[in-house]
C-alpha cells in the first residue's frame, strides 16, 4: 500500500519517459522475476537454457551462435514476437522462425540486417519451469564480433559508449537475477569476467541474485573413474573458494549440460539404442568409449555407425557411460532414465537450487534491483517524489535483508567453510533459523531477558572481530554482529 502511494507521489513530479519508467518499474514487482543466463561464447548458456525447458530447441553450436537476446516467458501456446530498436510496434512471427532470428546469419547479408534492427525475441512457451520465473537467453559477453556482446550489454543497461547520457529508461537493466555459465578449466578468465560484471558493468550482480553453473564437467570422465560428477562438485567447491567467486555467485553447481539437454530430448529410438549397447556389459562400453573418434568405427556393437555417431555427438562419453550403467542398474524406461539423467548430471540440483533460492526471495531480489533502476531517476536530479520512494524501498530492504544474511551463514556452515568451533556453528545456525536452540533467537523466552541476552552475544562476538580470521569465517563473525543488531533492533521496539 504505502509502496503504491510513494510510486503515485514520485509519478506525480516526472513526465514524459522519466514517468513512464518509473511505472514501468512499479509493475515490474508484480511480473515473473527475470533470469538471465550469462556467461563467455560457447560456455553453454543456449544448450542449459533447451535443458531447462525439457528440450526446447534454440540453435547452439561451436561457434559462436546467440545474436538476440531471447526472452521465454511461459505461456499456453508456443508464440514468438519480435521487438525492434527502433520503437516499431513488435512483430508476431511463426514460432518455427525462432532458429531464423535467434542465431548469427554471417552468409546472409539481407537477414543479418534484419537481425540487427531487433532489440529482443518473447518467446512463450508452455513449460512449468517457466511459471516460476522468465529465463533470459543471451550472446555471449566476449563475443570477437563486439556486437552481439553489445545486445547483452544494452539489454543489461549497459552500452559501449553510452557514459552518463541518454535517459534512465535507457540505461536501465531489464534483469533481476542471473545464471552465470562457467566453462570449466578456464578459472582464471572467468574469475576476471565476473569480476568485471560485479564491479562496474552489470548493476546488482552479486550473490544475492547470482547461481553459478560450472559446466562441462563430462570432461573429467575418463573410463576407469566413472564417477566424474564427484569430481565436478569437489572441482566446483575447490574454484568456490580459492578463487573468490563466493563473494560473487551464491553457489557454483557442476552441470554436464550437453548431456543434461540430451537426455531430456531421449525418445524410444535413443533408449533402445542405449539398451543395445548396455547388452554388451558396462566394462565392455567403457573400454569402446574411451576415445570418441573411435566409437563410431567399433565392431560388433549391433548399432550401424552413423547411430554410434549420433549418440556420442548427443550424449558424450560420459552420457552414454551414464546410461548404459544405469540400464544396467535397472532403468528401462524413457521416463525412468530421462528421471535419474537428469538428476545424476545436476540439472535436477540446478532446478532444486534456481527454484528454492530465487523463487522463494523473488520479491526481495526484484525490490533489490528495482530500487536500483530508481536510482538512476535520482541521479539525473529528480525530485522529493522520487526521493520518497527510495525511503519507503530502504525500508523494505532493510526488513528484508537479514533473511539473505542469514542463507549465506548457513550455507557456510553446511559447506564447512568456517574455522570455527562446533558451539560456535550451533550458535549461527539457530540465529540463521536453521535449528532450534537456546538462547536470543528462541521466540519461547520473555523479550527482557532475550534482549539482554541478545546484547551479550552481540558484544562477544563483536570481540571476535579482531581476531585474526580468515576470509569467509570473518565474514561470518562480523554478520553475526550485524544478525544480533537487527535482532535486539527488533527487541528493542525499533520502528522498522
Ligand atoms: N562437451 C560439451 N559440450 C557442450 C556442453 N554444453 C554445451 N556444449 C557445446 O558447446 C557449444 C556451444 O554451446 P551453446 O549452448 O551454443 O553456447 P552459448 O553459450 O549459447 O554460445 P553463444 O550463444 O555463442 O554465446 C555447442 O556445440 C554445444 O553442444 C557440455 O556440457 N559439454
Ligand atoms: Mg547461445
Amino acid at each position: 500500500m504505502k509502496l503504491d502511494e510513494a510510486f503515485a507521489a514520485a509519478r506525480a513530479t516526472l513526465d514524459g519517459e522519466d514517468a513512464t519508467f518509473l511505472t514501468g518499474l512499479r509493475e515490474r514487482l508484480d511480473e515473473r522475476m527475470r533470469v538471465v543466463l550469462l556467461g563467455r561464447v560457447s560456455a553453454g548458456k543456449s544448450t542449459l537454457t533447451n535443458a531447462l525447458l525439457g528440450g526446447l530447441e534454440l540453435p547452439t553450436g561451436r561457434l559462436e551462435v546467440t545474436f538476440n537476446v531471447n526472452w521465454l516467458r511461459y505461456g499456453s501456446k508456443p508464440s514468438l514476437t519480435v521487438h525492434y530498436r527502433d520503437g516499431r510496434p513488435p512483430v508476431q512471427r511463426p514460432v518455427e522462425d525462432l532458429r531464423r532470428l535467434a542465431a548469427r546469419a554471417d552468409d546472409d547479408p539481407d537477414l543479418q540486417a534484419e537481425l540487427r534492427a531487433i532489440e529482443h525475441l518473447v518467446v512463450t512457451v508452455p513449460h512449468p519451469a517457466l511459471r516460476d520465473f522468465d529465463l533470459i537467453d543471451t550472446p555471449g559477453l566476449d563475443s570477437r564480433h563486439a556486437e552481439d556482446s553489445a545486445n547483452t550489454l544494452h539489454f543489461l543497461g549497459r552500452e559501449e559508449g553510452d557514459g552518463a547520457g541518454g535517459t534512465a529508461a535507457g540505461r536501465a537493466s531489464q534483469a533481476d537475477a542471473f545464471i552465470y555459465v562457467l566453462v570449466r578449466g578456464q578459472h582464471h578468465d572467468e574469475r576476471s569476467m565476473l569480476l568485471d560484471l560485479q564491479s562496474s558493468e552489470v548493476s546488482g550482480f552479486g550473490p544475492m541474485n547470482t547461481v553459478g553453473v560450472l559446466n562441462r564437467v563430462e570432461g573429467l570422465w575418463t573410463p576407469g573413474a566413472a564417477d566424474f560428477m564427484a569430481t565436478g562438485r569437489e572441482a566446483a567447491g575447490t574454484l568456490l573458494r580459492s578463487a573468490g567467486l563466493q563473494r560473487v555467485v551464491l553457489d557454483l553447481i557442476p552441470v554436464a549440460v550437453k548431456t543434461a539437454a540430451a537426455a531430456e530430448r531421449l525418445d524410444e529410438a535413443g533408449l533402445a539404442d542405449l539398451q543395445t549397447l548396455a547388452k554388451l556389459g558396462v566394462p565392455r562400453v567403457r573400454e569402446m568409449l574411451a576415445y570418441a573418434s573411435e566409437f563410431p568405427r567399433q565392431e560388433g556393437t549391433g548399432l550401424t555407425p552413423g547411430r554410434r555417431l549420433a549418440l556420442v555427438e548427443t550424449f558424450t562419453q560420459a552420457g552414454i557411460d551414464m546410461a548404459v550403467t544405469l540400464i544396467d542398474e535397472g532403468a528401462d524406461t524413457v521416463e525412468g532414465l530421462r528421471t535419474e539423467m537428469v538428476e545424476r548430471t545436476g540439472l535436477g540440483p540446478l532446478r532444486r537450487t534456481l527454484v528454492g533460492h530465487f523463487g522463494g526471495r523473488s520479491r526481495l531480489i526484484k525490490a533489490d534491483q528495482v530500487f536500483r533502476q530508481v536510482r538512476l531517476l535520482e541521479r539525473d536530479g529528480a525530485g522529493p517524489g522520487v526521493n520518497a520512494v527510495l525511503r519507503a524501498f530502504r525500508a523494505a530492504e532493510l526488513a528484508a535483508a537479514p533473511d539473505f544474511h542469514r542463507l549465506r551463514l548457513a550455507r557456510a556452515c553446511y559447506d564447512g567453510a568456517l574455522d570455527l568451533p562446533a558451539e560456535d556453528i550451533a550458535e549461527i545456525l539457530a540465529l540463521a533459523g536453521e535449528r532450534d536452540g537456546p538462547g536470543p533467537a528462541s521466540p519461547e523466552a520473555p523479550r527482557g531477558v532475550r534482549l539482554e541476552e541478545a546484547r551479550r552475544r552481540r558484544d562477544a562476538w563483536a570481540a571476535r572481530t579482531l581476531e585474526p580470521h580468515a576470509g569467509t569465517t570473518r565474514w561470518a563473525v562480523q554478520t553475526m554482529v550485524e544478525l544480533y543488531e537487527d535482532l535486539i533492533h527488533l527487541l528493542d521496539g525499533g520502528d522498522a
